[in-house]
């Protein structure tokens, strides 16, 4: 399971640029709004410095790094689910993300013509919140339309369901969105199983000026206030710097002029951990035939038929056992050979909650 990040603002937030900067892409970068159209996708691999280190050890011929999938939409504007701007139609591409990242403008810059005549983060989240509670309650109302019909021959069926349809109808008529803590949870269950977009996990990134690297100022500090109330990770990240660092540097040279400006690593390295963290999913290790090392992705809490099925059905399918050895031990010891002298290396069943950090081997039948 690659993990998937969908892109929102308004135009000229810096969305194109945030992606090409987490991508490496070369989308289309523009100050007139609605520079993106048609969707931009890009997959990145998962930077993780545990994988090198197996790859030390082990020798294999090839490395495989997890993924994320990142897709740039175009900008939303107010009135967008009427057809204002490019209208919401574009919204679709990004159903199946597992969180969205609002990116909020917060770089003054008087070349870059912002929608609104001031600049407002808090306003400008709201404008895109609404588009998007907007957009669900669509997808609710044609849903709801298609349930009452079907309930007409079998009302008791269907009442519960209808009931929570409307529920979250009434709440997206007042724009709010469906990740709010005090949605129940049949409600937000439903919501996910749906797709609609404001019950997705959320991420901020305040696209910042380079002056006020690291934290941000005071447009970032009004963003951690509004997230803070629904629990929400800010990230202040300068989109054009990043961007344009990842097209000029090598990856490790990138990563020291950040550091240098006080920030712990890239804007992809820390939108990757917020996510994992935003998502809880771990990471686990698999080592084909010594030939292969690679990272996979898995929520927290899944077992290890889940580790195989994330792999491969057939894995799951024909699950037998699994050979579990940790990274910190072999990271520590060198060799497979002596993490299995050491009793390190663990026959488990298939309820076995893999840990981050894993690496797994499974036997199976074909
Ligand atoms: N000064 C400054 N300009 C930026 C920054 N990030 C993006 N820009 C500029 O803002 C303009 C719009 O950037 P895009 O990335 O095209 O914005 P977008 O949100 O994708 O816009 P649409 O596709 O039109 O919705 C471009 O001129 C960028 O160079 C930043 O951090 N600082
Ligand atoms: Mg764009």
């Amino acid at each position: 399971m690659a993990l998937q990040v969908g892109l929102v603002g308004l135009p000229n937030v810096g969305k194109s640029t945030l992606f090409n900067a987490l991508t490496n892409a070369g989308a289309l970068v523009a100050s007139y709004p609605f520079t993106t159209i048609e969707p931009n996708v890009g997959v990145v691999p998962v930077p993780d410095p545990r994988l090198q280190t197996i790859a030390r050890i082990m020798q294999p011929e090839e490395v495989v790094p997890a993924t994320l999938r990142v897709v740039d939409i175009a900008g939303l504007v107010k009135g967008a689910s009427k057809g204002e701007g490019l209208g919401n139609k574009f919204l679709g591409h990004i159903r199946n993300v597992d969180a969205i990242v609002m990116v909020v403008r917060c770089f003054a810059d008087p070349e870059v013509p912002h929608v609104t005549t001031d600049l407002d983060p808090v306003d400008d989240i709201e404008t895109v919140e609404v588009e998007m509670a907007l957009a669900d309650l669509t997808t609710v109302e044609n849903t709801l339309e298609r349930v009452r019909s079907q309930a007409k021959a079998n009302p008791r069926e269907y009442a519960s369901q209808l009931a929570h349809l409307e529920a979250l109808q009434q709440r997206l008529a007042t724009g709010q969105p469906l990740r709010a803590p005090d949605v129940p949870a049949e409600e937000r269950d439903m919501a996910r199983d749906m797709q609609l977009l404001t019950a997705k996990p959320r991420l901020y990134v305040a696209n910042i000026d380079e002056a006020e690297l690291p934290e941000g100022g005071r447009s970032t500090e009004r963003i951690r206030e509004l997230a803070a109330r629904e629990g929400a990770t800010v990230l202040p990240i300068c989109a054009r710097l990043e961007a344009e660092l990842v097209e000029s540097l090598k990856p490790e040279e990138a990563e020291e002029y950040l550091r240098e400006m006080g920030l712990e690593s890239s804007g992809l390295g820390r939108l990757i951990r917020a996510g994992y963290h935003l998502l809880d999913l771990i990471t686990f290790f698999t080592i084909t035939g010594g030939k292969i090392a690679r990272a996979w992705t898995l929520h927290r809490g899944e077992t290890a038929l889940g580790a195989a099925g994330a792999i491969h059905t057939d894995m799951q399918r024909g699950f037998i056992r699994a050979e579990v050895m940790h990274y910190d031990d072999l990271a520590r010891w060198g060799s497979v050979a002596t993490l299995r002298e050491r009793g390190l290396v663990h026959i488990e069943g298939r309820d076995y909650v893999v840990q981050d950090g894993d690496i797994i081997h499974i036997r199976f039948n074909v």
